[in-house]
């Protein structure tokens, strides 16, 4: 085997692994921090600690470096490895021909872990100099009641905050610790900009926070009720999860020893709301689309893209199609997928200003489809409890209330319950289920075969859908179908 020498990525570094690949041609001596970011994966790493790094490349005096912060306990990997890596990583972005895009990203100055460092965490957001905390803590970090969209007071660490304020634990302990401090030591609020896959995404997170800072402190809720802006913006990037061959490739083909670099797909999109209490660096430099109301860009993105991952995702896990790609090579999937978004999402989208539907959904089929990307069924998979009632369930609602078409959507939600009913696919093989209602969903579906109804009776996940007959008759008859067969591509094949 060819054993070459790598280049460890870090900063003493960058100048040998220049000769190579793209790398950062800004200082990164400062300590200054503009950006508090919670929730440093994959994601953020493809997206928006991209975006801030191509504004520095341009604008080299741009103060905005970000410092990463991590609440729960694995983030203590990224944090470790970053560390050694002074915050540095290869970001790999693949395009459908094969080209592979390297270059090193070095917005990210600083890693906090709030599981082990509260005050650091706390004092970094009150610092001066920090003027947006921003949030990827994924739709299950909202912390809401789906079933009636208020605040869950009953979350076990939402409690011992609420008794603990010096204790925070998740992101309202700590957002409301931070704001108390800078409204004693008089500086402005900071932003707080949700970066999260949820409708209005801002305004649910003020929503949330102002609960629970209201149980906590009612003149702090008031402050921040006044002070704190939260803009909505709607997130795009297709960032699959990060595989050992991907660090392989970096080190054999570009010589750079990278514990965690990320991988993406070349398209990138960011729309937000130009609400900010506390500056905002010049964004629109680099491509990111301010406008007044960003309600239109997230709903088409979630119920187009975001579903549409979801319906390739649990009908080709049962498939036995391990990527999305994958599906996308088979054509009863992407003529299914297609109908789907033309029939059931498009619908209810109504017109965007601006926005060629048609456009936007050949673009989506080509990205899905992009060869190098093999993203896997499994991630789309995981955590589909807190994802599918905002993909999947509101355009079933929504078509319910309007007599449009449910058929496309109601098989998934059938694929979904013998999914988390037989843990396997149609050929038998084993399928690891991740989602933080697993036990839940596992004891409604494995009632199934007796009681056909049991999964949807899932209030915090489908609301009132039990109660709709025309709903309740279409899922009983895909469920009598996929637990008599579980071949899915027979029954997808039937509905088209
Ligand atoms: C995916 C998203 O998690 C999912 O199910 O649909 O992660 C999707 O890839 C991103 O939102 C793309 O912007």
């Amino acid at each position: 085997m060819n054993m070459k020498k790598t280049i460890q990525i870090n900063q003493a570094n960058l100048r040998e692994i220049g000769n190579t690949i793209p790398v950062p041609n800004y200082n990164r001596t400062s300590k200054k921090i503009g950006i508090v970011h919670i929730g440093v994966g994959g994601f953020h790493r493809a997206h928006q600690a991209y975006y801030l790094h191509q504004l520095k490349q341009q604008d080299k005096a741009s103060g905005w470096n970000i410092c990463g912060i991590g609440l729960r306990e694995p983030d203590s990997n990224l944090h470790d490895i970053f560390k050694k890596q002074d915050h540095l990583y290869t970001l790999l972005v693949k395009h459908p021909d094969g080209k592979i895009e390297p270059e090193v990203i070095g917005s990210i100055i600083d890693f906090e872990m709030g599981t082990t460092n509260q005050e650091a965490v706390i004092a970094r957001m009150a610092n001066i100099d920090t003027k947006i905390v921003s949030l990827t803590i994924t739709e299950g970090g909202y912390n809401f009641n789906a079933t009636t969209g208020d605040f869950n007071f009953e979350n076990s660490n939402i409690q011992h905050e609420l008794k603990n304020p010096n204790e925070p634990i998740t992101v309202y302990g700590f957002l409301t610790a931070a704001l108390k401090r800078r409204r004693e030591n008089g500086l402005p609020a900071f932003t707080v900009l949700s970066c999260d896959n949820i409708e209005h995404n801002g305004n649910m997170m003020r929503k949330m926070l102002l609960a629970f800072a209201e149980a906590q402190d009612a003149a702090l809720a008031k402050w921040i009720a006044q002070k704190v802006s939260f803009p909505n913006s709607m997130v795009d990037r297709i960032t699959p999860m990060t595989t050992k061959a991907d660090i392989e490739t970096l080190a054999q083909t570009y010589n750079v020893k990278d514990e965690w670099p990320v991988t993406c797909e070349p398209f990138i999109q960011w729309v937000i709301e130009d609400n900010f209490s506390n500056g905002r660096p010049e964004l629109e430099k680099v491509g990111v689309q301010f406008v007044p109301d960003v309600g239109p860009y997230e709903k088409m993105k979630l119920r187009l893209l975001n579903a549409g991952h979801s319906v390739l995702g649990l009908l080709g896990i049962i498939h036995g199609h391990p990527t999305i790609n994958a599906c996308m090579e088979d054509e009863t999937f992407v003529t299914y997928l297609r109908a789907f978004m033309d029939k059931e999402a498009t619908p209810i989208l109504g017109n965007i200003k601006g926005i060629d539907l048609d456009n936007y959904k050949d673009t989506l089929l080509q990205r899905f489809a992009n060869p190098n990307i093999k993203d896997s069924v499994h991630r789309i998979c995981m955590e589909s409890s807190a994802k599918l009632p905002k993909f999947l369930i509101a355009t079933i609602h929504e078509n319910l209330a309007t007599g449009g078409s449910i058929k496309f959507a109601t098989l998934v939600i059938a694929a979904w319950c013998y999914y988390s009913d037989k843990g396997m696919d149609s050929h038998g093989n084993a399928i690891e289920i991740v989602d933080a209602m697993s036990t839940e969903l596992y004891q409604a579906a494995k009632q199934t075969e007796t009681n056909p109804l049991a999964f949807i009776r899932q209030e915090s996940i489908f609301g009132n859908l039990i109660e709709n007959e025309r709903f309740t008759k279409l899922y009983t008859e895909a469920i009598q179908k996929i637990y008599t067969d579980a071949n899915i591509k027979k029954h997808m094949l039937d509905i088209l």
